[in-house]
């Protein structure tokens, strides 16, 4: 059951100490206001996050879909405690807003292909395809440009090539969950056991192609537990599905945000373009503006270099000079705060349980 979720050897092997707690593992299917649905060996549980887990989650750690998990079980309940949460090999982040939200969120874990979905009727932006490139590439996953609602009349070859021309290699694909077109195309992409992530604003057809993908069996598995009657919580929807030839697909809400949270390697290979041009500036620290031998003065004459994704470039990289400024001295403070707080609760603890020994 759990191998079909990609359990895997290199994960079982690092599970060993939680094992020995008599905790099992598990993997999120979807999360709600705090409330868990969860696959195991023993089928799929509701779960909740234990108290300490909860408190250390004031980090931004709290398990998202596809996150791994050690539970204490209660099968007979049909209920587990979420212990601890398992390393993440990828996680996708949308940058916060608003006060308090200093980490940003963590949406999807644990994938290992980005499907970026945008949709052939509007929403095409190739500025808004970099920086979900970039953010693919520096999580090590990778991505594949979905341009959805091949249906709708609209010459999909042209757009194609525009968005092939900011793609750094990225296959790009159109497809349509009306009639099916390019998704044998899709499948073959998507591998039983790895998981792909889809990634676009709300309303270019993310839901509609999980289903597409996932046919009748989908519908089928839809409604997980709704017994709301002896007060357990009701899920409506999952996030993680697994598709009938084994592959699993995790359907975020609208992702309209993403921002990059440390990239750096994913923008330079976003970007690998221009800085192989900046390379070929006669002075190695050239600002790129009026200085002799500039190599992306003279692209952007010619037009080899694209002005609009040169200046997307430009400001990417002051977005991250930003973040990175941003974050130091006040993520730092607060990091500071809760581990001096963590401390003093480990101490009191350890304190309390001499008392008893
Ligand atoms: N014509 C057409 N409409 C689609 C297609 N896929 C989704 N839609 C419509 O687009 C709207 C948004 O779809 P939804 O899956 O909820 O988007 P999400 O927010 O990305 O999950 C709905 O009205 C869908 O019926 C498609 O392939 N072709
Ligand atoms: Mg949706
Ligand atoms: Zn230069």
């Amino acid at each position: 059951m759990l191998e079909q979720f990609g359990w895997s050897d290199a994960l079982q092997h690092q599970f060993a100490i939680h094992a020995a707690d008599g905790l099992i593992p598990a993997r999120v299917i979807v999360q709600q206001r705090g409330l868990y649905e969860i696959a195991t060996e023993l089928g799929e549980l509701s779960a909740t996050l234990a108290g300490k887990l909860a408190y250390d989650a004031e980090d931004g750690a709290y398990p998202v879909a596809g996150d791994w998990v050690a539970v204490k079980a209660r099968p007979a309940e049909g209920s587990a405690v979420i212990q601890h949460l398992l390393p993440r090999t990828s996680s996708f982040v949308r940058r916060a807003s608003g006060p308090g939200a200093a980490r940003g969120q963590v949406v999807a874990a644990n994938v290992d292909v980005a499907l970026l979905a945008a949709s052939l009727n509007a929403d095409l932006n190739p500025r808004r395809l970099e920086r979900y490139l970039a953010t693919a590439w520096e999580n090590g996953v990778d991505p594949i440009i979905v341009l959805t609602k091949a249906d709708m009349g609209i010459d999909a070859e042209a757009i194609i090539g525009e968005i092939e021309a900011v793609a750094m290699g990225a296959p790009v694909l159109a497809v349509s969950a009306v009639t099916g077109a390019g998704l044998d195309e899709l499948r073959a992409y998507l591998k039983p056991g790895r998981t792909a992530v889809l990634l676009g604003s709300s309303g270019v057809g993310k839901s509609t192609l999980v289903n597409a993908l996932a046919g009748k069996a989908h519908m089928a598995t839809q409604a997980i537990r709704e017994d709301d009657a002896r007060g357990r919580h009701t899920t409506t929807h999952r996030e993680l599905v697994l598709l009938p030839w084994g592959a699993l697909i995790l359907d975020t809400p609208g992702m309209r945000e993403l921002g990059l949270w440390e990239a750096g390697g994913g923008v330079s290979t976003a970007f690998a373009d221009i800085e192989a041009l900046a390379g070929q500036c006669r002075f190695h620290d050239c600002g790129h503006d009026t200085e002799p031998g500039c190599a992306i003065a003279a692209a952007l004459a010619t037009g080899a270099l694209d002005a609009a994704r040169w200046k997307a470039y430009g400001k990417l990289q002051r977005e991250l000079e930003f973040q990175n400024n941003k974050d130091d001295p006040r993520a730092q403070a607060e990091g500071r705060r809760v581990r001096v707080q963590r401390n003093k609760q480990h101490r009191a603890e350890m304190k309390r349980r001499k008392r008893f020994e």
